[in-house]
């Protein structure tokens, strides 16, 4: 059924973006019309690694007939970490691709490739689809549709589920014996080996840079906090492969170390807050999977009267967190999305922001607070403050996103929590939908 359902949709695509796709897209004068290249037998990528394994294990298969798969890039050699390669992944799964050119394909692009002429194969454990010629066998049907990354854990990785997939690790940082050191050798252009720890299980993965990427002579970030990269195996290894930097958010405080032995002892320290809180922020919600509650990363959802939290829900590629009382079953609901516990005493000039949409506005039910006595589970025994920001209201535009403004959180001082507060009543008819999205917390120093 998926099959008709992908072939259906492509047919689709053709009728509507024929214009479009030719206009985006080179292609050698030689080469076949590529809304020609037949179909054949579509197989979905999880499918073909499936093939392999079944039938061509430890050999190599080159695909004589028709063979399509469809599927998003989630890697392209722009940042110089591969090169001649990029990387493909569908619903079922994701596979490596070994161009004959450097260009052509793009993170972002939504393709077809029919695989006649080209070689699914092992290389060194890493299963690949070799002899990709992008205009033989390649059609872009779509540019700049991101594939959102997996949440998963190191160990999950190293099951070997997720071989050539785009995934997000939370609560990792890189060694002790990494820091200070580079992603690699950029003045010799020798690719490194870092290795990277999750704090919740101990478990280490290696993080490989080419000597010839963008960020090569990058230091590596001291913090933790999460990043989203590829999957390779090199022999028994399994090893990641950043895309950009901007994927490392990697700013907060680092696991397993001692209060007294960091050595940056500054004088200030009060005792009563442990040292905690975040001095970063940039959470954009597109970790968490549609309809749960926003509770990870020292983030909560509370409900303070009714049944109903905060929860992700997405809108095309865009997840964000939402609040309402349509359809619900209580008279009334009260309910609370709340930030990490942030250390104002560990920032010169602390600004916050972030974006806040309506899907239907009914009533005046939604406002921001910031408190400095929130124990991380009783909202109804904290002291919340109102906070100054532009929030949406009834004259915007439904599903537009707003920017709150800077807020600057300089004025205080401590480990706050910053809130928005939703309240609605089905009964009364204040069923408003509101939505926050891009929270952002830095040093403006
Ligand atoms: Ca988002």
């Amino acid at each position: 059924m998926r099959h008709l359902k992908f072939k259906y949709f492509n047919l689709l695509l053709l009728f509507v973006a024929t214009g479009l796709i030719t206009a985006c897209v080179e292609y050698d004068h030689d080469a076949p019309d590529p809304l020609d290249i037949p179909d054949g037998t579509v197989m979905e990528i999880g499918e073909l690694r499936q093939f392999y394994h079944q039938n061509h294990e430890g050999a190599s298969h080159k695909f004589m007939g028709d063979t399509t798969i469809y599927g998003f890039i989630t890697m392209d050699g722009s940042s110089g970490n591969i090169y001649r390669s990029a990387y493909i992944e569908d619903e079922s799964g994701a596979i490596n691709l070994r161009l004959m050119s450097p260009s052509g394909l793009y993170q972002g692009d939504y393709i077809k490739v029919n695989l006649k002429g080209t070689v699914l194969g092992s290389y060194q454990q890493m299963l690949q689809i070799d002899s990709v010629h992008t205009g033989n066998n390649v059609t872009k049907l779509e540019t700049q549709q991101q594939k959102l990354p997996t949440p998963v854990t190191i160990s999950e990785i190293v099951s070997g589920d997720y071989q050539a997939r785009l995934v997000k690790l939370d609560g990792v940082q890189f060694t002790d014996s990494e820091m200070g050191l580079t992603f690699a050798d950029a003045e010799n252009l020798q690719a490194q080996n870092r290795m990277l720890e999750e704090c919740s299980s101990d478990d280490q993965i290696i993080v490989r840079t080419s000597g010839y990427a963008n960020f090569a002579e990058d230091t590596i970030p001291e913090g933790n906090g999460s990043l989203i990269a590829i999957v390779a195996q090199f022999r028994d290894e399994t090893q990641l492969y950043i895309r950009s930097l901007e994927e490392m958010d990697m700013a907060g405080a680092r696991c397993g170390e001692e209060d007294d032995d960091n050595g940056d002892d500054n004088g200030d320290d009060n005792g009563d807050d442990n040292g905690e809180g975040v001095t970063f922020l940039d959470e954009d919600f597109q970790s968490y999977p549609d309809h749960d509650p926003i509770d990870q990363n020292g983030w909560s959802s509370i409900a303070e009267e009714g049944s109903r939290v905060w929860i992700c829900r997405t809108f095309g590629n865009n997840h964000y967190a939402q609040a309402t009382a349509f359809n619900s079953p209580d008279d009334v609901n009260i309910m609370w999305l709340i930030t990490p516990a942030i250390n104002l005493d560990e920032m010169t000039n602390p600004v916050f922001e972030f974006q806040s949409a309506h899907a239907h506005y009914s009533h005046d039910g939604f406002s921001l607070h910031v408190s400095f006595d929130f124990d991380g589970s009783d909202v109804t025994q904290a002291n919340w403050e109102p906070l100054e920001a532009r929030l949406v209201e009834e004259s915007d535009d439904w599903n537009t996103w707003i920017d709150s403004g800077l807020i600057n959180l300089s004025e205080f001082d401590g480990i706050a929590h910053i809130a928005w507060r939703y309240e609605g009543s089905e009964p009364q008819g204040n069923t408003g939908t509101f939505r926050v999205d891009n929270v952002k917390l830095y040093d403006e120093e």
